[in-house]
């Protein structure tokens, strides 16, 4: 078994203004592929055929050695589950289930998304930020490099890539900017809500 590159659930050119398709076609067609190329790789290297994603990130996570099993690993789940985070004509404000839960946790849904841009603005160097499900609260988490909440035992409800190259061709240095158009314009709150309801049937 090889893992092989999921399609964009979007056209290369439907996320923009606010991520151009010349970003896709580099951090779907080239970095993600890079990642999964390296694991499959790796996996062969190193006898860990048969494993999913989430079982190889659990069984190399802190292991020395098997780091860059653990990293590509981690990044190739990580962008499996960033491209339906966004949508064309997404951001806004979720409802339902959601909506109530963001508001018992943060007390608003102002709070939560100043607390999510200050996550994914304040990671320092190469990373991501999330909104998970940990022990029936939602909060708001910052990884550095490839961790992702698989790591940590947390269901990942969101994320966003805050390394350069999910960037830097439209924004350069203004990350904040693209934080900002991530949130008022690309979230897919149907598949944060479906993540939402899976985590919370798994909690009981
Ligand atoms: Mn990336």
């Amino acid at each position: 078994m090889t893992f092989t590159l999921p399609p964009l659930p979007y056209a290369e050119n439907e996320l923009e203004p606010y991520i151009s398709a010349k970003t896709l076609q580099f951090h779907h067609g080239k970095h993600h592929q890079a990642y999964i190329d390296t694991l499959n790789k790796l996996v062969a290297e190193h006898s860990l055929d048969g494993q999913s994603l989430e079982q190889l990130i659990a069984a190399t996570y802190h292991d020395e050695t098997k780091m860059a099993v653990f990293n590509n690993a981690a990044q190739v789940w990580n962008h499996n589950f960033l491209w339906p985070c966004m949508t064309p004509k997404g951001g806004g404000e979720p409802g339902g289930e959601l909506a109530k839960a963001i508001k018992h946790d943060f007390g608003s849904f102002d709070k939560f998304a100043e607390e999510f841009e200050a996550a994914a603005v304040g990671q320092f160097g190469s990373g991501w930020a999330w909104l998970v499900f940990d022990a029936g609260k939602l909060k708001v988490i910052k990884t550095p490099n490839g961790v992702d909440p698989v790591a940590g035992g947390q269901a990942a409800l969101l994320t966003i890539d805050v390394w350069e190259h999910a960037y830097y061709l439209d924004y350069q240095n203004r990350r904040p900017d693209f934080v900002k158009a991530f949130i008022e314009h690309l979230i897919n709150w149907n598949f944060v809500a479906e993540n939402f309801e899976k985590a919370r049937q798994s909690h009981g």
